[in-house]
C-alpha cells in the first residue's frame, strides 16, 4: 500500500514542488491551502500525472475550527500519515518595529507558529500511536539570523527551530523523525505575498541573483525523507550561491 504524506501550503512554491517530488515517490498525498480552485486543479494534475490518490483540503491554517473540520474528514483511509511537511507560511511586510503593523505581525505568528503547532498536534497523536512518522518543518535563514524589517518573520522562524528541536526530543521514544529545512532566497510567490501583491517590489528582491527554485528545496526534502530508518537529517541550511547569509547578497 502507498504511504501517505500531508503537505501544507501546496497551492504554490515549495509546497507544490514538494508534492510533485513525493508523488513521484508514489506517496498518496493530502494537500492543503486556502485557494480551493488552485488546490483542486493541482490535485487533479497529481492524480493524472503520477497515478496517485490525493485529498485536497482547503482551509485557513490560522483557524482552529476550519483545521479541525478539515482533518476530521480524513477518516480511516487518510489518517495514517507517514510524512508531514509543515510548509504553509509567509512573511508580511518589511516594517521596522517602530512602524509596527499589528495585523501583519499577527498573521505571521498565527500562520507560521500557531497554525503549524495546532495542525501538527493532531497528526502527531496518530503517529505516536503507530510509532512511526517523519515531520519536516520548513524554516529559513531567518530562523538563524534577523535582518532589518524582518523582526517578527524572523521570530516566527526562530520559533519553528525551537519547535523542531522540542518535537525531536519529545518524540524520540516514539520512533518519529523530525527534520527542518532552512532556505535562503527562493523565487516563489513569497515576496509577492510579502509586498501585498506589488510585483515590482517582489521582482526587486531577486534582481541580479540566481535565487533558489522551489524545486531545489523539494530536492532537499526528497533526500531527507529517503534516508534509511536509522538516519535523521536534523536540518539543512540551503542558500543561493550568490547569498552568503540573510544580508550579504552579491547582485550581478
Ligand atoms: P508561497 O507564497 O509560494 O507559498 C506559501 C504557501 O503557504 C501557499 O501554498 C499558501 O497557500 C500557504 N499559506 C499561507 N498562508 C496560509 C494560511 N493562512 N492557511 C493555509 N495555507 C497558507 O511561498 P514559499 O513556497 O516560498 O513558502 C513556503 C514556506 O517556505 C514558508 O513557510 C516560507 O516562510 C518558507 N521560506 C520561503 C523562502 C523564500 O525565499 N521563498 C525562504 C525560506 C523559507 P494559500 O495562499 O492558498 O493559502
Ligand atoms: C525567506 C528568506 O531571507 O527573506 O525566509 O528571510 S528571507
Amino acid at each position: 500500500m502507498n504511504k501517505i504524506a500531508l503537505i501544507t501550503g501546496a497551492t504554490s512554491g515549495i509546497g507544490m514542488a514538494t508534492a510533485k517530488v513525493l508523488a513521484k515517490l508514489k506517496y498518496n498525498l493530502i494537500i492543503t491551502g486556502r485557494r480551493k480552485e488552485r488546490l483542486d486543479q493541482f490535485s487533479n494534475l497529481l492524480q493524472s500525472e503520477f497515478g496517485i490518490h490525493t485529498k485536497a483540503l482547503a482551509f485557513d491554517i490560522r483557524n482552529e475550527e476550519e483545521t479541525t473540520a478539515a482533518l476530521n474528514t480524513l477518516g480511516e483511509k487518510w489518517s495514517k500519515i507517514d510524512i508531514l511537511i509543515n510548509n504553509a507560511g509567509l512573511a508580511s511586510g518589511t516594517e521596522t518595529v517602530d512602524q509596527a503593523d499589528w495585523t501583519k505581525w499577527k498573521q505571521m505568528i498565527d500562520t507560521n507558529i500557531t497554525g503549524l503547532l495546532f495542525l501538527s498536534k493532531e497528526i502527531i497523536k496518530e503517529m505516536v500511536s503507530r510509532k512511526q512518522g517523519h515531520i519536516v518543518n520548513i524554516s529559513s535563514i531567518a530562523g538563524i539570523q534577523t535582518y532589518p524589517g524582518g523582526s517578527v518573520y524572523s521570530a516566527t522562524k526562530h520559533a519553528v527551530n525551537a519547535i523542531t528541536k522540542g518535537m525531536r526530543i519529545d518524540l524520540l521514544p516514539h520512533n518519529i523523525k523530525v527534520s527542518s529545512v532552512s532556505p535562503g532566497m527562493v523565487d516563489t510567490e513569497f515576496s509577492l505575498v510579502r509586498f501585498g501583491g506589488d510585483q515590482e517590489k517582489a521582482n526587486n528582491v531577486y534582481n541580479g541573483v540566481d535565487a533558489l527554485l522551489a524545486e531545489d528545496i523539494a530536492d532537499a526534502i526528497e533526500y531527507i525523507v529517503t534516508r534509511p530508518a536509522h538516519v535523521n537529517i536534523n536540518d539543512m541550511l540551503i542558500m543561493p550561491t550568490q547569498q552568503a547569509d540573510a544580508t550579504n547578497i552579491y547582485r550581478k
